[in-house]
């Protein structure tokens, strides 16, 4: 065997082709949020959604040691006592995987089999990354920050750590935190232990856990997960746009009780309190539509006021009258900067930021 051989584009299902063994493999170590964990406004950790490219390094809080280093006036070093020093910052964040919904898409592409899943919240302490920045002195020249995480492993061919680059503008103005509790515990080692970046309202890739190295380069960072992975393209070829912000999304709490197997739901006519979850990476949530009946009417779902804070999801909730047959439950959210979820969002090769909206088929009986 050689890496060559694993040097392949992103590959697309054939018509009718089910999923494969590679992303079965794939799938039972990521995780998604079982939907009804959607009822917690804070995701108890193990239920939290998880990716991770590589593998989870077996890592030692008392050693760890981050560097801040490059286009700076000071390099600086970190352990974690230094850091809890600096400064301690809670802030509520709704995280979403860039491949939530790629599952869905026809074709579909080939890799981590996201349905409508892979999201949680969760409340991340830490210190705020633009006090490390002022700490170290960002050089004028100064172009991006590249943060690498401890994990190490391969990508279609090419070997590296796990890297991601944001501007210097996006580091500052994010409200990014490097954070080392999750929930108020010590990260669990899935998402990052001892130490990891969350930045707020984007998806999860920007993220970098077990966080060792924060370099501020003087070119715009050209690395895989920038350049290569996580861009919209509808052809392999193409430069493509970058993978940024979370697109509005709203999920329904499935009512009712379900089938072992499909998990179609069963629902006991009568009143039911349709809920969910809504959020988006560019403004707060303002209203979320609903419709029972396969998109033909919408009604408006009321929000819970008291979770309106940062980007971090808001529930909402929706009376139902449930008749006895079967419904198409569907729901879209609209934020703040005018983003309306589209029913059918369009498609791209790496199936990324997908948020069409979620169809929910109950037997009311
Ligand atoms: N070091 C490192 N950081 C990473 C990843 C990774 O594989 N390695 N995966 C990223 C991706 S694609 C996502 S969606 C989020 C997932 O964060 P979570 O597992 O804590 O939910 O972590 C991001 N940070
Ligand atoms: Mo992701």
């Amino acid at each position: 065997m050689t890496i060559e051989q694993f040097s392949t584009k992103g590959r697309l299902a054939d018509v009718g082709e089910g999923i494969t063994a590679d992303e079965l493999q794939l799938a039972a170590r990521n995780h998604g949020i079982p939907l009804e964990a959607l009822r917690y406004d804070l995701t108890p950790p193990g239920l939290h959604y998880v990716l991770v490219h590589y593998d989870i390094p077996l890592t030692n809080a008392y050693e760890w040691r981050l560097t801040v280093g490059g286009c700076v006036e000071q390099p600086i070093d970190f352990g974690l006592t230094e850091l809890r020093a600096m400064g301690r910052q809670t802030v509520r964040v709704t995280l979403e995987c860039a491949g939530n919904g790629r599952a869905n898409l026809d074709p579909r592409p080939i890799s981590q089999p996201w349905l409508m899943e892979a999201v949680g919240t969760a409340e991340w302490t830490g210190v705020p990354l633009a006090a490390l920045l002022e700490a170290a002195g960002i050089r004028e020249d100064a172009v991006d920050v590249v943060f690498t995480g401890a994990d190490h492993g391969v990508e279609r061919g090419v070997e590296q750590d796990y890297q991601r680059g944001l501007s210097v503008a996006e580091a500052l103005d994010s409200n990014a935190l490097v954070a080392w509790e999750m929930n108020g515990m010590p990260l669990p080692p899935q998402h990052g232990y001892p130490l990891r970046l969350v930045v707020p309202g984007w998806y999860g890739m920007a993220s970098v856990k077990w966080l060792r190295s924060i370099e501020l380069v003087d070119k715009p960072f050209t690395g895989y997960q920038n350049a290569v992975a996580y861009r919209i393209r509808t052809e392999p070829d193409e430069a493509g746009t970058a993978v940024t912000r979370i697109e509005p999304r709203a999920l329904l709490i499935p009512p009712g009780h379900p089938d072992f197997m499909s998990r179609h739901r069963f629902v006991p006519a009568g009143e039911v309190t349709l809920q969910g979850r809504a959020w988006s990476g560019w403004a707060p949530v303002d209203r979320v539509e609903i419709s029972t009946n396969a998109g033909a009417t919408w009604q408006d779902a009321s929000l819970d006021a008291s979770s309106n804070e940062d980007l971090a999801w808001r529930s909402f909730s929706y009376e139902w009258q449930a008749t006895p047959g079967e419904h198409v439950l569907t729901v879209r959210a609209h934020d703040k900067s005018g983003r309306v979820q589209p029913i059918e969002a369009p498609w791209n090769r790496g199936g990324f930021a997908n948020n069409t909206a979620q169809r929910l088929t109950v037997l009311v009986q």
